[in-house]
């Protein structure tokens, strides 16, 4: 009887969140990719960052780069010494942990010019509800299948 539950359980919460736990890329600045003078800061402002999606920067390696820096060097555009940079122009950036994260063009100028992107990276299991913002809302068919599902399982 538990074995039975524990597999309709299962059954239901496949059915309600196909792709939920799927991780998501997201390509900077979409079609513009990463350069100079476009909104970084609107582009990310409606998305979701959960731990396990990844950022791509796509941009002419002759031109930019990228540095993941921390919240100074973001502010005052601070190139740091050292510090290593992605640079192949299709630089794939997994974010492994939570909380905020700062990347800049480490090319003169360029930070200044709008080139920088900041962004917020939340768990996978947000504690609150309010957080869940990226699950799939519900659709009648999803709810339409769960229903039968449990009513199969009454049934046998
Ligand atoms: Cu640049």
């Amino acid at each position: 009887m538990v074995s039975k539950t524990v597999i309709v359980t299962f059954g239901i919460a496949s059915i309600l969140f196909p792709t939920a736990a799927m991780a998501i890329e997201y390509v900077v600045g979409d079609a513009s990719g990463w350069t100079i003078e476009y909104d970084y800061h609107a582009w990310a402002e409606n998305k979701v960052f959960l731990v396990g999606d990844k950022l791509v920067f796509n941009y002419a390696p002759l031109y930019h780069n990228v540095l993941e820096v921390n919240s100074t060097a973001f502010e005052r555009c601070i190139v740091p010494p050292n510090k290593e940079k992605f640079s192949t122009g299709n630089d794939e950036i997994v974010l492994v942990s939570p909380g905020n994260k700062w990347y800049i063009c480490g090319v003169s100028g360029h930070c200044a010019a709008g080139q920088k992107l900041a962004i917020t990276v939340q768990d996978k299991n947000p504690p609150t509800p309010s957080s869940s913002v990226h699950a799939i809302p519900f659709s009648g068919i999803q709810v339409f299948l769960a229903a039968i599902v449990v009513v199969v399982t009454i049934k046998l």
